[in-house]
């Protein structure tokens, strides 16, 4: 016996790799649904390589009762309208948008770093998927948090398109056409030209002259991870289309060596450490598309500081960012809290 599963925003770029992981990792499901805006109802959509074509539902008109999980990919708006719907009609919602991420009632979830956290998910039903940013860099600091506490951390990002949607990947790549035969390549999702360039800014400015994007970088790792650790990022788009990158330093209260931060991340959950310290002994985002993993590459002792470390992190913005990350808290929900089967 399986579950009653609703992908909500199934139309989308996390949505349609929602359909996939789940279908790749065999959650068990007895019923899957796909539902989106109601321009999207009746639009076929695969259920990852199964062979099944789900039939797009309207959200207007969708009921929710007697579903298990709803793994939502659908923005804010739709969320704070549907959500709420969804969980007070006994679905455990399964959010990927920032709305509930900071609410002391949703528990905001990275399975390889705070599993426990989910058991508080019966006050709301909902349960939060972080950022993609802060994602697959709480899995890269946790096992290393463990073994020498992090004191604060600087990270840089070097972020895909693929963040911003289809319409920034769209951009992208008509940017870049236009650019190769001469046409203006205007920005339109992005606020400068993205093709050939670099942007430090994403998402919205705040009064203090950072970006919301940084902002959730810190508050989502200190809910996660510790709230002692100080956290402090630069925000970039990048045309790279899927895959986020980010140069991170560490500095621990504790000694921690180059060497004992390699093994330590060798074998941690969730990582896959490729550092060979040769001419391509590291990963590129273009290699990490379609993985799980995250990938950590340059680890090495940073000497401006006592008890630092820089390393590289690269991930699949889509999978463990986003839709691999939703899957897993599903995962771990059914086995400490929803048995079945
Ligand atoms: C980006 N990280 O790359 C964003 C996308 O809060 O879930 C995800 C935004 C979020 O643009």
């Amino acid at each position: 016996m399986g579950y009653k599963v609703v992908v909500v925003g199934a139309t989308g770029n996390v949505g349609r790799e929602m359909l996939t992981i789940l279908a790749e990792r065999e959650f068990p499901i007895d019923e899957i649904a796909a539902v989106a805006s109601p321009r999207s109802q009746g639009t076929d959509i695969e259920f990852g390589d199964t062979g099944k074509i789900l039939k797009c539902k309207n959200i207007e008109h969708f009921d929710f009762t007697g579903w298990d999980i709803a793994l939502f990919a659908a923005g804010s708006g739709p969320t704070a309208e549907y959500a709420p719907k969804a969980a007070a009609a006994g679905c455990v919602v399964i959010d990927n948008s920032s709305l509930y991420r900071m609410d002391p009632d949703v528990p905001l979830i990275v399975p390889e770093v705070n599993p426990d956290a989910i058991d508080g998910y019966t006050k709301k039903n909902i349960i939060a998927n972080p950022n993609c940013s802060t994602a697959q860099m709480v899995v890269a600091l946790k096992p290393l948090h463990d073994a020498a506490k992090i004191k604060r951390v600087v990270v840089s990002t070097y972020q895909s398109v693929s963040g911003a949607g289809k319409a920034g990947m769209d951009e992208l790549f008509e940017q870049s056409r236009n650019i190769f035969v001469g046409d203006p390549a205007e920005p339109k999702k992005f606020t400068k030209q993205i093709a050939f360039n670099v942007i430090p800014h994403i998402d919205v400015f705040l009064d203090d002259g950072s970006t919301k994007e940084e902002w959730k970088m810190v508050a989502e790792t200190k809910k996660i991870l510790d709230p002692k650790v100080k956290v402090t990022a630069t925000c970039v788009r990048v045309p790279v289309f899927v895959g986020h990158s980010e140069s991170i330093n560490l500095e621990f209260e504790n000694e921690l060596s180059a060497e004992e931060a390699q093994n330590i991340l060798r074998e941690a959950p969730g990582v896959m450490l490729v550092d060979k310290r040769e001419d391509g002994g590291y990963i590129t985002p273009i290699e990490c598309v379609g993985d799980f993993a995250t990938f950590i590459s340059r680890v090495r002792e940073d000497s401006t500081i006592d008890n630092g470390l820089n390393l590289w992190c690269v991930s699949d913005n889509l999978r463990k960012g986003a839709a691999l990350n939703a899957v897993q808290i599903a995962e771990l929900l059914g086995r400490r809290h929803l048995k079945k089967g």
